[in-house]
């Protein structure tokens, strides 16, 4: 029987299943990386949330090739015996050659190859060299020559069709790289980027114009309980407090019940990922609240891996100091409990003025004594090795964000990826993620961006942009994403200052919404997850390997166009209910209907009398407008 599968789009409201009946028998299908198994950047979250949606449709004829690194292969591969004859014999072929590749067996199954990046494109070019029998497939997630020149100081939307690519590749001395990349690009039979903004800048960089866009997907959890993870939401959000406990210990006079955790996470790249403008627009949130005398707190996390030498002394002894309040509160606690059971026990009820003694007291004074600091709480966690040059740190000198009692917006740069055994902040990253409130990502350079779309699926709202492949799809197929918590900045037609105060405005309607509008929205965030789920993303994957399979093996395969076209026209309608606040839905919904009631203030319930979650999510079901396929 030959090997089909029928791709489930049942759980995106609308769009009809898909049914694929490619025949895969005798098929095999090779996915060639630098980041397997190998987690460098986005490209390994690519690689590792699509297995199993890969796996589902190729079984055991699905291969990924990637570098072999002792600790990659330790921690996360399963060494296992080769399934077939075929790879068994190609394998020891290879170990006995040192190394070679590949195709010829007498089986002679239909090979596709798909490449990510210019480092696995080598394998590519040579592929089409030696005239191996194989079709193939190149990915690029960034061009270089892209990267490199929003790095600089470029007005590089605006001048795409006018670089000259080989003297620009050649200044920045990456003109092998280039070069490499563009090769593959035109030697591949299919060609495919991320996004389609990044399609526009491979025509003019790398001069071919991709195929097909493959957007990026996720694994997305669901959880049987419905609101669970507005619950995860508190509960990671508290092992934040405590971390912010400790950080500020002498200088806790802000409200913690009122105090919004945003964050920004990534790759270090200053101004392609828009941590300048982030800067920028914190700084001009921090004078808009102070003037306006609100009791709103910002904490503002900068996650972005940078040289150092370990976590900074005062970091350290801020947690040191917060478990030894913590340690001292549990004591007179305990004291206090064994005093009140004694005397319940002999029938009487307590002498107040006797429940703690002068010991307690001592110990209570000096754990007090020993929150006492004459700095401000460090902006940094750790000791920077470039520290007078680094970008984050000059910027924050210079608008003066030195986390003083007068700032309403703190900083805390972490320059050193999150973990659960940390003894600074010990949480992950997907917990950290689910206990703020906010991800800003206002970046100028971006193919694709991981960040927003994680904090999609985890119910977390989030700011992007109109130059990122993100921000571009979300905006292609949502009616009113602000509504939804996903806000799309413009950095394409608007000035950096421009930019800088519409973020700005962004931010501090943001602060200025009630618990329960922020609890609203997070469940309408959540509710777009399925957009993103590889279960309905994997189809482009899909198209593309078809399309490479029949231009190589025309005699035995064909493809159809329109599978490429599957979700054109596909768009999420406008909340069918309240708006998430006032301020917001003028700008985000204009038209807002009749029996359309606005949200009111009041406890963080969300089964109020005038917001029903499950009726409105079923109210959006019903509004979704089938896409027409194109034919
Ligand atoms: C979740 C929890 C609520 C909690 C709320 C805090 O929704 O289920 O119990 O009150 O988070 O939301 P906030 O936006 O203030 O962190
Ligand atoms: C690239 O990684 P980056 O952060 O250097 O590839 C990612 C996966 O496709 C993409 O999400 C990101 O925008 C690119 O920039």
């Amino acid at each position: 029987m030959p090997l089909s599968r029928t791709l489930s789009m049942s759980s995106l409201p609308g769009l009809e299943d898909w049914e694929d009946e490619f025949d895969l028998e005798n098929t095999v299908l090779f996915e060639v990386a630098w980041e397997v198994a190998n987690k460098v950047g986005g490209i390994y979250t690519v690689l590792q949330t699509k297995a199993k949606v890969t796996g589902d449709e190729w079984g055991d004829n699905y291969y990924l090739v990637g570098p072999y690194t002792e600790q990659g292969v330790r921690t996360q591969v399963e060494l296992l015996e080769p399934p077939t004859p075929a790879l068994k014999k190609t394998l020891d072929c290879m170990n006995s050659k040192g190394c070679k590749f590949l195709a010829q067996n007498e089986e002679k199954p239909h090979v596709v190859a798909h490449f990510h990046e210019w480092l696995a494109g080598v394998g590519l070019c040579l592929c089409r060299a030696r005239r191996l029998p194989v079709a193939t497939i190149f990915t690029t997630h960034a061009t270089l020559l892209g990267r490199y020149l929003c790095a600089g100081a470029v007005d590089f939307y605006n001048n795409l069709e006018n670089f000259n690519v080989d003297k620009e590749a050649g200044e920045r001395q990456i003109y092998h790289r280039y070069c490499m990349e563009r090769a593959a690009a035109h030697c591949a039979h299919v060609f495919t980027t991320v996004s389609q903004i990044t399609a526009i800048e491979a025509q003019h960089l790398l001069k071919r114009k991709p195929d097909i866009v493959t957007p990026n997907g996720l694994n997305v959890k669901k959880f049987s309980a419905m609101h669970e993870f507005q619950n995860l939401h508190a509960q990671s959000k508290a092992r934040i407090q405590e971390f912010v406990r400790g950080h500020f210990y002498g200088h806790l006079d802000f409200n913690l019940d009122k105090t919004l955790y945003f964050f920004i996470a990534g790759r270090y790249e200053f101004s392609n990922k828009g941590a300048d403008v982030f800067l920028e627009a914190l700084a001009r949130l921090n004078y808009l609240l102070r003037v306006n005398s609100s009791e709103q707190t910002v904490v503002a996390f900068f996650i972005m891996p940078a040289r150092t030498n370990n976590f900074n002394v005062e970091t350290l002894k801020g947690q040191a100091v917060r478990k030894q309040l913590w340690d001292t509160a549990n004591t007179v606690k305990e004291k206090f409990g064994r005093k009140l059971y004694e005397s319940l026990l002999v029938g009487s009820l307590p002498d107040m003025n006797k429940m703690l003694d002068k010991e307690d007291f001592t110990m209570m004074k000096r754990a007090i004594f020993a929150t006492q600091r004459q700095s401000f709480p460090p902006v940094c966690t750790h000791n920077m090795l470039d520290d007078s040059s680094d970008p984050i740190l000059t910027t924050i000198r210079r608008i003066g964000l030195f986390n003083s009692s007068a700032d309403r917006v703190k900083v805390i740069f972490h320059p050193e990826f999150l973990s659960s055994t940390s003894p600074l902040l010990p949480v992950d990253y997907e917990e950290f993620v689910r206990g703020c409130h906010l991800g800003v990502f206002p970046s100028y350079y971006e193919p694709w961006g991981y960040t927003p779309a994680e904090c999609t699926v985890m119910g977390i709202p989030s700011i992007s942009t109109n130059l990122s492949g993100f921000g571009c799809f979300m905006e292609e197929h949502i009616a009113d994403p602000s509504a939804y918590g996903i806000y799309i900045l413009d950095r394409r037609f608007r000035s950096l200052d421009d930019s800088c105060s519409q973020l700005t405005s962004f931010l501090y309607s943001f602060c200025q919404q009630s618990r329960r509008q922020r609890i609203i929205q997070r469940n309408r965030t959540e509710r777009l997850s399925d957009l993103l789920d590889w279960k309905y993303l994997g189809r482009y994957y899909m198209s593309a390997r078809h399309m490479a399979l029949a231009k190589a093996f025309p005699e035995h395969f064909t493809y159809e166009p329109h599978e490429a076209d599957a979700t054109q026209g596909y768009r999420y309608p406008r909340p069918a209910s309240v708006p998430p606040s006032p301020s917001l839905s003028r700008h985000s919904s204009p038209h807002q209907s009749e029996d359309e009631e606005e949200p009111r203030d009041g406890p963080p319930d969300i089964d109020g009398e005038r917001y029903d979650e499950d009726e409105e999510a079923a109210k959006d079901r019903r509004n979704i407008r089938a896409p027409e396929w194109p034919r």
